[in-house]
């Protein structure tokens, strides 16, 4: 088929429908595995993991493919301490003022406080920015578009990234996390997205025993 000047072809990855089916079950069983950790190890981790990681969340669809992310690792153990003070400070505030008793109620399963040790121990913290603007070599703004949506599909192939190369995460949301700009040094029209904690999980680490819904409460099939 003829198509305009820009276009390529797809370099489509054909599976035949057993190969399909086995895939999909395969990786529904290793994602399943995925939990939100809390106990990590302070053991390091390589940097071409962290890279092959942002690489392939940087894959991710976005609006009119403007890439409206930006992905700041913090390994620095001083830039870390700064990040836990700042975040168990936001923390205590909510725990003690800003959460409604309905949510408190709703974090008691999980077991957290106002306690961060692991924005320390972690080996690696990834700060997710959101871009409403993104700013080119020339100092032009442009406008980014559906940059939620863009963000928070990266975010999910950064977190299924890293767990498919056998790290553990946790996605913290400190708030507000206007810290992050500061403690970063990101410029103003970058906003805190996410804080992704990346690590391998302690020895003997522990999950709260909660369980996923299952298909007939999350879907339907017209
Ligand atoms: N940011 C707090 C509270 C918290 C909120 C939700 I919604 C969670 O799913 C988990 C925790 C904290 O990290 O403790």
């Amino acid at each position: 088929m003829a198509k305009a000047d820009g276009f390529i072809p797809l370099d489509y990855l054909s599976k035949d429908e057993p190969a399909m089916v086995e895939a999909a079950q395969a990786f529904y069983q290793h994602m399943a595995k995925r939990r939100s950790v809390r106990d990590f190890s302070d053991q390091p981790i390589p940097r071409s993991v962290l890279e092959n990681a942002i690489l392939a969340a940087g894959s991710a669809p976005s609006g009119a493919n403007m890439q409206p992310w930006h992905f700041a690792v913090v390994q620095d153990p001083v830039t870390k301490k700064k990040i836990r003070q700042a975040a168990e400070i936001e923390e205590r505030e909510l725990y003690e003022n800003r959460a409604s008793d309905e949510w408190l109620d709703a974090l008691s399963p999980l077991g957290t406080d106002a306690n961060k040790p692991f924005l320390e121990t972690a080996p690696a913290l990834i700060a997710i920015f959101l871009k409403k603007v993104t700013i080119d070599e020339q100092g032009v703004k442009h406008k980014n578009y559906y940059t939620t949506e863009s963000v928070g599909i990266a975010t999910g192939m950064l977190i299924t990234a890293l767990h498919q190369a056998g790290l553990g995460t946790l996605t913290h949301t400190p708030s507000p996390m206007k810290f992050l700009t500061e403690i970063l040094e990101r410029p103003s029209h970058e906003r805190p997205f996410l804080l992704l904690v990346v690590g391998y999980p302690e020895e003997g680490a522990m999950v709260p025993d909660i369980q996923r819904l299952p298909l007939d409460k999350i879907s339907t099939f017209l």
